[in-house]
């Protein structure tokens, strides 16, 4: 079997010996990551000079190869295009995003940088798979440097509606870049279809579902990621039984826990998310003293003017929430703007009666699969979800809503709390089937297999 190297922005920090962190992308790849396989990408470290120089660690078998990034390229590239230009297009949030045509050069040197340091470790027929729009040029790269093993690569957010990508000034380039790979996966056949319409624009040869290029086929596929679905229910069933999670339980004293946990940023959707509960509280006004709601929001990209807006945004709304409502013996919001441990996470998804994930946009959400796996099947707690979440297509039987409906969103929130046990349980039965058939390991055989495939 051909060897598999996985390359992603960040690698799991595995230096103290420890297995990696379990998280997203290394719990989708767990399955795939046997021994023998290599993880390359970022340490997560920034020095003052650009180097190649590869530093490996390994653990359960594989290796893990990171190179550190310059911290003028870390700005540029990461702070700069990457997540400041390419996350709010991708995610249809066209007036978040900035242009600098500096930044995109960066973006271009270091995915070269990516590519330079990779020629040291691979060999002639290994599998190469290339994660998510940080590294949208590393293939070309690798092509211009000789290299012919296979290439997938696998986007982890949504594909934008071609209008939208048009406003890119490199949207020739990047496309043409992404050409290089012999399998493009996504999560949804929306976010397929998006590109291949995007590649016919540009004139590229579209047959089905695949795009035909100087005599070779681009296979493009929609693997959709999963979760370790028994893996996470038994996480949360040893939670609850925790002190931490008992503390969370005496403190609500009876009332509803509903939960919301995302990374603080701005696709998530979480001031219409409060100005949603703020109106059911105030519709609903037989609710008021019997609920809590917990919003759980770990930092992310501090750095970027956007994140730190939006975290002063949410500071007033939650007090503006709490200030109108509390009582003496009742506060209505609970917002953490730090990251609970995985663990505690999971058992407070068991003990909440909703799970609230709206984001305005997803490329999937995780959140999503891990609050239903969460669940107790016989008293499960209702799924409140975007319809403009990856995770809506594979879950119809969620209450979906337009996150950007407030009415709406307070009127599933009324429901959700209303919902007969009956339906609770014929409603999860059937998500929990959709999570696990889209499991974290049909995600990797899928697109592996489709590498594999590939000729
Ligand atoms: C990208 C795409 C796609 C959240 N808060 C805490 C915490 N989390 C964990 C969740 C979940 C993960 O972080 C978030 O995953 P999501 O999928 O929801 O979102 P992104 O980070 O935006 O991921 C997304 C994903 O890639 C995979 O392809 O689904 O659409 O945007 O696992 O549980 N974990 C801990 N504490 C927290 O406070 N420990």
């Amino acid at each position: 079997m051909a060897r598999l190297v996985i390359v992603s922005n960040r690698v799991p920090d595995v230096s103290d010996g420890a297995a990696p962190r379990a998280g997203g992308l290394a719990v989708g790849l767990a399955d795939a990551l046997v021994p023998g396989s290599v993880w390359f990408g970022w340490s997560g470290k920034c020095i003052d000079t650009r180097s190649h120089e590869v530093t490996r660690a390994e653990a359960e078998g594989v290796t893990y190869a990171t190179i550190d990034l310059a911290e003028a390229d870390h700005r540029a590239f990461y702070l700069g295009f990457s997540n400041a230009t390419l996350w709010p297009l991708f995610h249809m949030m066209p007036s978040f995003v900035t242009f600098d045509s500096a930044e995109y050069k960066a973006y271009r040197e270091v995915n070269e940088q990516f590519a330079e340091a990779l020629m040291a470790l691979l060999r002639p027929d290994d599998l190469i798979w290339i994660h998510d729009y940080q590294l949208l040029g590393v293939a070309a790269d690798l092509r211009r440097r000789g290299v012919r093993n296979r290439i997938g690569f696998f986007l982890h957010i949504p594909f934008p509606a071609p209008a939208l990508f048009e406003l890119l000034p490199c949207a020739e380039e990047l496309l043409a870049g992404m050409l290089a790979h012999d399998v493009i996966g996504f999560h949804t056949p929306p976010d397929r279809a998006r590109f291949l319409e995007a590649m016919a624009a540009h004139g590229y040869q579209v047959q089905g579902d695949d795009v035909l290029h100087e005599g070779r086929r681009i296979r493009v596929v929609v693997t959709p990621i999963g979760i370790d679905v028994e893996g996470f229910s038994r996480l949360a069933g040893r939670a609850i039984r925790r002190v931490e999670a008992k503390r969370v339980v005496d403190s609500l004293n009876g009332r509803t826990l509903m939960i919301s946990a995302d990374r603080l940023d701005y696709t998530k959707g979480l001031p219409a998310r409060f100005d949603a509960y703020r109106r059911f509280l105030g519709s609903y006004p037989e609710h008021r003293r019997r609920i809590s709601f917990l919003q759980v929001a770990a930092p992310s990209r501090e750095e970027v003017e956007k994140y730190k807006s939006l975290r002063d945004e949410l500071a007033y709304k939650a007090g503006a929430i709490n200030g109108a409502f509390s009582d003496f013996d009742w506060v209505p919001l609970r917002y953490m703007t730090r990251a609970a441990g995985r663990g505690l996470l999971a058992g407070m998804f068991r003990i909440s009666h909703i799970g609230l994930v709206t984001p305005l946009r997803d490329g999937m959400n995780l959140v999503a699969m891990e609050y239903i796996a969460a669940q107790d099947g016989a008293d499960p707690g209702v799924l409140i979800l975007s319809r403009f979440a990856g995770a809506a297509s594979l879950l119809p039987e969620a209450l979906l809503v337009n996150p950007y409906d407030i009415d709406a969103m307070a009127a599933a929130m009324h429901r959700a709390m209303s919902m007969s046990l009956e339906e609770r349980q014929e409603r999860h039965e059937a998500l929990l089937e959709h999570i696990r058939t889209h499991n974290a390991t049909a995600f990797s055989r899928s697109f592996v297999a489709a590498l594999n495939r590939f000729n």
